[in-house]
């Protein structure tokens, strides 16, 4: 039976002893141990009622059975629908609404919680570290062979959830094809092969860690010192005999800011990757020279995977994003219209690693994915004469804060549904650690209301990320002639608090 990503990813590794996954506690994983673990919870996810198409969602603590849970996924045919653990109750709903997955995956802890929102009869299974979720117990009796399920090259293999500017997530679906085709660009790109090991401190709940850094790595057999979180102690310890990290650009100046980070120390390490988010050019500049490496830095986004990448061999240019990918076609348009080299443009981008549109949401689709097959990013960028991009800025309103994305519409939506609010203008401002944070400007109907009970009750509703760090009380919003909110003058006159 053909099933492109397991086929590719996963089935290779049947008789490869090498290790697969380095744990925090020196457990390791083998790649053919692995293999097996993935035929354990196929049976389970079986078991549980999960059919070919189904959702599976999973808010899973970072363990190796979450990553086998991934392949287990894709091996009887159903769809990974990864959620930030950082989620509140209230975002899970929506998305398990809007999913109608077959089987909900947790950790143990949150088990309550989500069973409330859960639709009677819909399965609800844990994972915990130390193997004690009812999902790895269950597993732990399975045969460790499974008759992997067919799936062509566009049937879905992930549902990935991404806030829009209209407040709403949108679930972006991807196909095998999409993610094979990336995983293989990437990987001859990069020139990851099976003598590289991987630092992993990313969640494996983004397209960045999961499919950027996993995906590329079984594909090409290599290890990973698979960390439960990040951790600057933890990557001091492993980069002398590691070879590639990925991470976002707050992982970089942690690290700079720590001592300990000299050419001496990195001297194992073959190449830094960076994205998500913008790397400052000034990071990049003082990365190479307490390092001697060149951070190489690329662009991607939840519905379209890597779109661009600086070059391995050649030059990697600092506030650059590289080239499009091979086979990736990307266009800098003005209204629609391509524009030539120099001019600045919204960056749209076509070819396989494009998804396949939103769950359930065609006209959102049709907004945003041309029918000539071109994804509207909502970034606007440039291309050079040799066709290297650079982003200049977002048309879209959306701030980034430490790699996550977070869109202003979301909280303004919770924050104008308090009572005693009028209106709200939620802004990114810069800040040190995370690139940008968040401050909301209020204007209230009910004097009595105060920041500090206005984020009282926005808490429980949006993960702590989410949140705004100040809350700004004014007499009204700055617009423009247009009537429009004007964010650039919110974030000119505020600063983040100290
Ligand atoms: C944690 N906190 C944050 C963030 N992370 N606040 C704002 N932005 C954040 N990113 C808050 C917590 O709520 C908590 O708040 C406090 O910081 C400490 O939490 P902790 O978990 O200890 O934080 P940390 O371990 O220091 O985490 C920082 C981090 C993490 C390592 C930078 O955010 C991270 O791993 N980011 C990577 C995200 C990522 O993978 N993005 C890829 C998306 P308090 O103490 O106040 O309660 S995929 C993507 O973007 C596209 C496709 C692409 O191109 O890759
Ligand atoms: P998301 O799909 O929600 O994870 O986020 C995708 C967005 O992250 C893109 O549309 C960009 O705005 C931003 N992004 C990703 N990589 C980079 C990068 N290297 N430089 C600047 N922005 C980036």
């Amino acid at each position: 039976m053909t099933n492109v990503l397991y086929d590719a990813l996963i089935a290779p590794h049947a008789q490869n002893d090498a290790v697969f996954l380095s744990l925090d506690d020196g457990t390791e994983i083998s790649y053919a141990g692995f293999v097996e673990r993935v035929a354990q919870l196929a049976h389970v996810l079986v078991e549980a009622g999960v059919t070919p198409g189904d959702r599976v969602v999973v808010q899973a603590p970072k363990l190796s059975d979450t990553v086998a849970l991934y392949g287990a996924t894709l091996q009887c045919g159903a769809v990974y629908l990864p959620l930030n653990t950082a989620y509140t109750q209230s975002e899970l709903r929506y998305f398990i609404e809007d999913a109608a997955p077959a089987l909900v995956v947790c950790d143990s802890q949150t088990e309550g919680a989500l069973r409330e929102i859960c639709a009677p009869g819909l399965p609800v299974m844990t994972l915990a570290p130390g193997g004690l979720g009812s999902l790895s117990a269950q597993a732990n009796e399975k045969l460790t062979t499974f008759e992997t399920v067919a799936r062509g090259a566009d049937d879905l293999a992930g549902l990935l959830y991404t806030s829009g500017t209209t407040g709403r997530s949108k679930g972006a679906m991807m196909s095998h094809k999409n993610l094979l085709s990336n995983a293989q660009s990437l990987t001859a790109l990069w020139q990851i092969t099976r003598d590289d090991r991987l630092i992993h401190a990313l969640p494996i709940f983004h397209t960045h860690g999961l499919f950027v850094a996993l995906n590329t790595v079984l594909l090409a057999g290599a290890q990973v010192r698979f960390m439960a979180s990040f951790d600057v102690d933890e990557l001091v310890a492993e980069i002398p005999s590691s070879t590639l990290m990925m991470g976002v650009p707050t992982f970089y100046t942690r690290l700079l800011a720590d001592p300990r980070l000299t050419s001496g120390l990195v001297k194992n390490m073959r190449l830094f990757v960076s994205g998500s988010a913008p790397l400052l050019a000034e990071t990049h500049t003082a990365f190479e020279a307490r390092t001697g490496h060149r951070i190489l830095e690329r662009y991607g986004m939840t519905e379209t995977n890597m779109i661009t990448s600086n070059p391995f061999d050649g030059a990697r240019l600092a506030g650059t994003v590289g080239y499009a990918l091979p086979g990736v076609e990307v266009e800098i348009t003005i209204n629609g219209t391509p524009v030539g080299p120099g001019e600045i443009g919204m960056i749209e981008v076509r070819g396989d690693n494009v998804f396949q549109g939103y769950w359930n949401m065609p006209e959102k689709t049709a907004e945003e994915l041309r029918d000539n097959g071109f994804f509207i990013t909502g970034d606007l960028g440039v291309k050079a004469d040799d066709g290297r991009i650079s982003i200049v800025g977002r048309e879209k309103d959306l701030i980034i804060s430490g790699g996550y994305n977070i869109y202003p519409k979301e909280i303004e939506d919770v924050i104008n549904d308090v009572d005693g609010v009028l209106e709200s203008a939620v802004f990114g401002v810069p800040h040190v650690d995370f690139g940008e944070s968040v401050l909301a400007a209020v204007v209230l109907e009910d004097t009595a209301l105060t920041p500090d009970l206005i984020a009282d009750i926005v808490a429980p509703q949006l993960a702590r990320f989410k949140h705004p760090r100040r809350y700004i009380v004014m007499e009204a919003l700055p617009r423009n002639t247009m009537g429009k909110v004007q964010k650039n003058v919110l974030r000119t006159k505020y600063e983040y608090p100290e």
